[in-house]
C-alpha cells in the first residue's frame, strides 16, 4: 500500500486528542444528544447528491454505527459514478426501509424540500419525531430546533468530522473507509483546499482523516481530473459556445439537451464546466446555462474579486448557495432565462457602482 491510504496510528490520536476540545465546543449540545440518543435514524442528503452530501451521510452512519445504531442513508437520486470513489457508496438506498425512524437527519440542505421525494416521506413522518440537521450553507434558514448550521465550515463532511470527535468515535476506523467517505465530501466542497472556504480547521480536518486513513491525493484526482472521453467532448463542446458580456467580466456558455445526445455524454458530465468558465481570469462572474427540457433551464453561478454576490444573482429566481457559487432552476426556455440571469447580474454591477 502506498503511504497515502495507510492508517497512521499515533498521529491519528495525537491529533483526534489535540482537536477535541474544539470539536466539543462547535457541536450544538442539542444536535449532539439527539444524535446520541437516537437508536434508527434515516439519513437524507438533498437530491442529485454531489460527494459531500453522500459522505456526510455514509459518514454518519459509520460513526453512529459505532455505537449500536441502525442508519439507512436514503436519496433521492442515485450517485453519479465519480463518487464510487467513496467506499461505503454500495451503502445507498434509493427507498426508505421498511422500520420507522426514532430520528431523522437532513444533511447538506436546508429544507426537505431539497431531499426530493425523500422530503415528502421526511414531512409525512409524525411531528414528534426529531428532524436534526446538519449543513453550512449561508442561505440555510431553517427553524428546526436540532439544526447546525455553520456557513464557515468549508463541507459538511468537516462538520460530521468534529461530531465524530464529540462523540469519540474512531475516525480511523474500516481501514481508513470512514475517513475516505468524510475526505470525498471536504475535497468536493473545497477543490482539493484550493477554494477560499478553507479555513485552518478545515486543513486540520483534513490532516486528521489523512492520518485516519484517507488517500487525499487519490480521492482528488478521481473527483477532480479523471473524465470519460465522452466528457471531455461535451466539455471541448460547451466551453466553444463561450461568450462574453458587460464588457467581458461576465463569461457564459449554454448546454443545449443535444450536446448531450450528439457527444454521448451524461447530464452529471456536464459537473466542472462552470469551474472552467470560471478560469477566464478577465472575468468576474462565470454562468453555466443549461437547458432541462423545452421550459426548465438549470444555470450555476461562480463569481470572484469585485464580482456580485452569487446568492444575490440566483436569489431573484429562487435560487441560493454561497457569496461565490450558487445555483438555480428556473421554469424558462433556457434562452429566456439566460437573457434575464445576465440583465440581473448587470443590474447587480450598476448597483454595485452606484453605491
Ligand atoms: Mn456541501
Amino acid at each position: 500500500m502506498s503511504e497515502q491510504g495507510m492508517v497512521h496510528a499515533a498521529e491519528y490520536v495525537r491529533r483526534a486528542d489535540a482537536l477535541q476540545t474544539m470539536a466539543l465546543a462547535a457541536v450544538p449540545a442539542n444536535v449532539l444528544e439527539a444524535l446520541r440518543v437516537a437508536k434508527r435514524l434515516w439519513v437524507v442528503p438533498h437530491e442529485r447528491p454531489d460527494a459531500d452530501a453522500l459522505g456526510a451521510a455514509l459518514g454518519l452512519k459509520s460513526i453512529l454505527g459505532q455505537f449500536g445504531a441502525e442508519v439507512a442513508v436514503i436519496s433521492a437520486d442515485a450517485p453519479p459514478a465519480v463518487y464510487d470513489v467513496i467506499p461505503t457508496i454500495g451503502d445507498v438506498s434509493l427507498e426508505a426501509p421498511s422500520w420507522s425512524p426514532d430520528a431523522i437527519v437532513l444533511v447538506d440542505c436546508a429544507d426537505p424540500k431539497r431531499a426530493g421525494r425523500i422530503g415528502d416521506l421526511i414531512n409525512a413522518l409524525p411531528a414528534s419525531t426529531p428532524r436534526i440537521l446538519i449543513d453550512h450553507h449561508v442561505s440555510n434558514d431553517s427553524t428546526w430546533p436540532l439544526a447546525w448550521v455553520d456557513a464557515r465550515a468549508a463541507a459538511t463532511c468537516e462538520m460530521v468530522s468534529l461530531i465524530a470527535l464529540a462523540l469519540k468515535a474512531d475516525l480511523s476506523a474500516d481501514q481508513g473507509r470512514l475517513a475516505t467517505t468524510l475526505a470525498a465530501g471536504v475535497i468536493m466542497d473545497t477543490a482539493t483546499f484550493q477554494h477560499g472556504n478553507t479555513t485552518p480547521r478545515t486543513l486540520e480536518v483534513g490532516g486528521l482523516l489523512l492520518a485516519a486513513g484517507a488517500p487525499i491525493s487519490e480521492i482528488s484526482r478521481k473527483i477532480y481530473r479523471s473524465k470519460p472521453l465522452a466528457q471531455v467532448q461535451l466539455h471541448a463542446r460547451v466551453l466553444a459556445s463561450l461568450k462574453s458580456t458587460d464588457g467581458g467580466r461576465t463569461v457564459f456558455a449554454t448546454m443545449m439537451l443535444a450536446d448531450l445526445t450528439e457527444t454521448g455524454a451524461t447530464l452529471e458530465m456536464s459537473e466542472g464546466i462552470v469551474d472552467a468558465l470560471a478560469q477566464v481570469s478577465e472575468a468576474d462572474v462565470a454562468i453555466f446555462f443549461k437547458e432541462d427540457g423545452p421550459t426548465t433551464a438549470r444555470i450555476s453561478v461562480r463569481t470572484k474579486g469585485e464580482g456580485p454576490d452569487a446568492t444575490a444573482v440566483v436569489g431573484s429566481f429562487g435560487g441560493g448557495g454561497h457569496a461565490r457559487a450558487a445555483g438555480a432552476t428556473i421554469e424558462r426556455p433556457v434562452n429566456e432565462a439566460a437573457t434575464l440571469v445576465l440583465a440581473r447580474v448587470t443590474e447587480l454591477r450598476a448597483h454595485a457602482v452606484a453605491g
